[in-house]
């Protein structure tokens, strides 16, 4: 909530300020951080540890979401999307309805990974393979 302030106080100066947190390539600079560029995760494959939380930061200007792939995660784990959705169906609703889940320039979504894994997530207006864009990413958790 913090960073959200910053920003909607600076106003114009919204890239410099984000400037100094992000490198060239679009990622972020600390750790267990996942960036956005317009139609990139960056980085792509994040390895944490089980119990990480991760901090997905839209660290462009163009609206993403952070979806779980339906059933692409541990058995032992969860759905897990930003908005908090039950299914990649309900969040693909949610997101065509009312950009349900959106994640808007300097949005922040966090997510604990416990179990051991290959987790992988998509954005839902960027995943379109059909024509040529696939916003995907993975976290893998291994100890
Ligand atoms: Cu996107």
């Amino acid at each position: 909530m913090e960073r959200r302030t910053f920003i909607a106080t600076v106003g114009g100066g919204v890239t410099a300020a984000l400037a100094g947190c992000v490198d060239v390539g679009g990622n972020p600079m600390g750790d267990n951080e996942v960036g956005m560029t317009i139609d990139s995760f960056r980085p792509e494959q994040l390895t944490v540890e089980p119990g990480t939380t991760v901090t997905f930061i839209n660290t462009s200007s163009h609206a993403h979401t952070v979806t779980a792939f339906q059933d692409a995660y541990p058995e032992e784990a969860e759905f897990w999307a930003s908005g908090g959705f039950d299914t990649e169906e309900e969040a693909r609703n949610a997101w065509n309805r009312n950009n349900g889940g959106g994640l808007f320039q300097g949005d922040e979504y966090e997510y604990t990974f416990e179990h051991e894994g290959i987790y992988q997530y998509f954005c839902i207006p960027h995943y379109v393979p059909d024509q040529g864009t696939a916003m995907e990413g993975q976290i893998v958790v291994e100890s």
